[in-house]
C-alpha cells in the first residue's frame, strides 16, 4: 500500500447547522465554527468534514445545492468561509467539504433554465424523459417515498429524474459537458480555496441505467422498486465515472475522498480504497447495512454485540492491506451510535468511551460525529413535529398507513430517525445548551445538563477527556504506525459481548478489547505487556489483562 499524507490522521464531522450559532438566529453557523477551532484542535482533530454550507433552500438540509460556489446567507459569506480555512490553517486541521453532485437542487440556475426552455444546453444537464402511457417513464421509488419522476414544471408529458426528494433534480451523469463543469467546480475548492478534500455524497446512485426499464415490484406493495436496486446493479457505471473524476481532480491534486458508498461486493473493495482506486477511503457502513437489510424499516431490529461485532470484523478483514475504511458509529443521517448499537446497560458515559475505542482503533481514518465525543445519546423526541428531516416525516406516514399507533410510531422514529443527529451541540449547562442564545432550530438533547463541553472539560473521567486521550494515544509517535498500519487480528469472544482485536505493526503489537457483557472478562497477555489505556481499571495480572464489563482497554503486548 502506498503512503499517503492521511493516513494516521483523525476526523470529525460537522453537521454546521447545530454546531454553535454566534449570531442569535437558532441556526449554527461559519464563524460558530471557527470560534470552536481551537476545541477541535484540543480534541486532536486533524480533519475536518462539514455538511453542506453552499446555498441551499434547505428541503434537504442543504444535501439540496442552488450554487456549488457560494456559502448560504444562514451560515455566512465566503469570506467567513476563508477565514474559517485561514483559521483551520493555523492549527493544522485540513477542511473537507461535502460533495453532492449526484443531484442539485430545482432553486439551482441550471434547473431553472431546463424548465423554462427543455431544449436548452442545461437541460441536457438533467434526466428528461417522456412519460409512458399516460404515467411515469418507469417505476422506481425515491428514497424519501413516492415516484423518482415529477413532471417538469409546464410539461404535460416530461418527466426529471429525482433519487432523494423532488426539490433534488438528478444530474446526467452521461453528459461530457455537465461532468466537466462538475470537475471545474471541485477543482476551484480543491485547489483555488486550497481545502483538503471532500466527502462524496450518495454517490452510488450514479449508477444508472439510462434506458429506464420497469423494475420487478418488492415487497413494499405500491408496484415500485427501490431506486438502489438499479445502482446496485450498475456499480460498473458509476466506477466509469468516479475513475474519470479522480483522475481530474483528486488524483493530480494529491487530495483526500471519502466516499458514501453503499451495496458493494467485496470484489468491488480495491476499485474503491486500492491503490489506483477512484477514493481514498469509503465510510465503513457495514454495521449500519446489517441494520437495513430489510427495506420494511418500522421491522427495525437492532444488533446484538456479536452481530456488530462480526459486521465490522468482516469489514475489517474485506479492506486487509488494500486499503483504509473509515470507521464510522453515528453521522448526520443515523441515530446515535451508543443508543443503536449497545446493550441497555451500557448506554451510558462508560459504554461511550469502550464503543470509543472501537472506533478509533480499527484500521481506517476513524470519523468522530460531533456530540460523539461527549458521549451524546439519543434524543426523546415527544412527536413528529419535534422532528424536521423529510425522510423521518415520510417514515411516520409510512409507519401510520401500516396502521401503527401514534406511540409505536414515535418508538420507531426515536429508535431511527435522521433527527438525532441533527440536535444542537451541547456547550454547556445553560439554557439551550451554550448552543444558542434563542431557542434553537431543534429540540436541546435531554442530557444536556450533564453531558455538554464545559462540564466534561472539568471532569477528568468524563467521555470527552477519554476521547482526548484515546487520540492523543493513537497519534503518540511510538505507536502511530501500529495504529495506522499494524495489521488488524481478530481475538475470539469469550463471552458474545467483547470485541477484541491485535494491531500488528512493524515495531508493536497493541491489543484492543472492549467489553460489553456484565462481567469482567480475562485476555491472555505476555510477562512485560503494559496497559497502554484503559476506560476503567482495567488491571494485569499472572499475565492476564482483566478487563471490568462495559469497559475498553488498549494493551501493548
Ligand atoms: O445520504 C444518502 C443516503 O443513502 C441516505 O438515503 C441514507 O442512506 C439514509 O439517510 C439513511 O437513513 C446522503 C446524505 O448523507 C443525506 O443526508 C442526504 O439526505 C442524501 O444523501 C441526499 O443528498
Ligand atoms: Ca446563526
Amino acid at each position: 500500500m502506498q503512503t499517503k499524507w492521511w493516513h494516521g490522521k483523525v476526523a470529525y464531522q460537522i453537521y454546521p447547522k447545530s454546531f454553535k450559532d454566534t449570531n442569535g438566529d437558532g441556526f449554527g453557523d461559519l464563524p460558530g465554527i471557527i470560534e470552536k477551532i481551537p476545541y477541535l484542535a484540543d480534541l486532536g482533530i486533524e480533519l475536518l468534514w462539514i455538511s453542506p454550507i453552499y446555498k441551499s433552500p434547505f428541503a434537504d438540509q442543504g444535501y439540496d445545492i442552488a450554487d456549488y460556489q457560494d456559502i448560504d446567507p444562514i451560515f455566512g459569506s465566503l469570506e467567513d468561509f476563508k477565514k474559517l480555512k485561514s483559521e483551520a490553517d493555523k492549527y493544522g486541521i485540513g477542511i473537507i467539504m461535502d460533495l453532492v453532485v449526484n443531484h442539485c437542487s430545482d432553486e439551482h440556475e441550471w434547473f431553472k433554465k431546463a424548465s423554462a426552455d427543455p431544449t436548452c444546453e442545461e437541460a441536457s444537464y438533467f434526466i428528461f424523459r417522456e412519460g409512458k402511457d399516460g404515467k411515469e417513464p418507469n417505476n422506481l421509488r425515491a428514497c424519501f417515498g413516492g415516484s423518482v419522476w415529477d413532471k417538469v414544471p409546464g410539461q404535460d408529458n416530461l418527466y426529471y429524474c429525482h433519487f432523494f426528494h423532488k426539490k433534488q433534480p438528478d444530474l446526467n451523469w452521461f453528459n461530457p459537458k455537465l461532468r466537466e463543469k462538475i470537475y471545474e467546480m471541485m477543482n476551484w475548492w480543491l485547489v483555488d480555496m486550497g481545502i483538503a478534500g471532500f466527502r462524496v455524497d450518495a454517490i452510488m446512485c450514479i449508477g444508472k441505467d439510462p434506458t429506464y426499464p420497469m423494475y420487478t415490484p418488492d415487497s413494499v406493495g405500491d408496484g415500485m422498486c427501490s431506486c438502489g436496486v438499479m445502482n446496485s446493479q450498475n456499480v460498473d457505471v458509476a466506477l466509469n465515472f468516479l475513475r474519470e473524476m479522480n483522475s481530474r481532480t483528486f488524483h493530480p491534486n494529491d487530495k483526500f475522498s471519502v466516499g458514501e458508498v453503499f451495496g458493494i461486493s467485496k470484489d468491488n473493495v480495491k476499485d474503491f480504497i486500492g491503490d489506483d482506486g477512484v477514493f481514498s477511503s469509503i465510510f465503513d457502513f457495514s454495521a449500519r447495512e446489517a441494520l437495513t437489510k430489510h427495506y420494511c424499516f418500522y421491522g427495525f431490529e437492532k444488533l446484538s454485540v456479536a452481530q456488530y461485532r462480526k459486521v465490522i470484523f468482516e469489514a475489517q478483514k474485506t479492506a486487509g492491506d488494500i486499503g483504509f475504511l473509515a470507521p464510522v458509529i453515528e453521522n448526520h443521517d443515523e441515530p446515535r451510535g451508543v443508543s443503536t448499537y449497545l446493550p441497555l446497560m451500557w448506554q451510558n458515559a462508560k459504554g461511550a468511551k469502550a464503543l470509543g475505542t472501537v472506533n478509533l482503533t480499527l484500521k481506517g481514518v476513524p470519523f468522530v460525529f460531533q456530540g460523539q465525543e461527549l458521549g451524546m445519546l439519543n434524543t426523546k423526541f415527544d412527536n413528529i413535529d419535534e422532528l424536521d428531516d423529510c425522510q423521518s416525516k415520510y417514515q411516520y406516514q409510512m409507519c401510520q398507513e401500516q396502521g401503527l399507533s401514534e406511540t409505536v410510531t414515535m418508538q420507531v422514529l426515536n429508535d431511527q430517525a435522521r433527527d438525532h443527529g441533527r440536535v444542537p451541540m451541547l456547550w454547556d449547562d445553560s439554557q439551550y445548551a451554550g448552543f444558542s442564545t434563542v431557542k434553537p432550530w431543534m429540540k436541546v438533547n435531554q442530557d444536556y445538563k450533564t453531558v455538554n463541553v464545559a462540564s466534561e472539560q472539568k471532569d477528568p473521567n468524563s467521555v470527552l477527556n477519554y476521547y482526548k486521550t484515546l487520540i492523543k494515544l493513537r497519534k503518540d509517535p511510538k505507536y502511530i504506525e501500529a495504529f495506522t498500519y499494524g495489521e488488524f487480528v481478530a481475538l475470539e469472544d469469550p463471552n458474545d459481548h467483547t470485541i477484541a482485536y491485535l494491531r500488528k505493526g512493524k515495531e508493536h503489537t497493541l491489543m484492543v478489547v472492549a467489553n460489553f457483557g456484565a462481567v469482567p472478562v480475562k485476555f491472555d497477555v505476555n510477562v512485560n505487556s503494559q496497559i497502554l489505556l484503559s476506560s476503567d481499571k482495567a488491571t494485569i495480572e499472572n499475565k492476564q489483562v482483566i478487563v471490568p464489563e462495559g469497559s475498553s482497554v488498549i494493551v501493548l503486548l
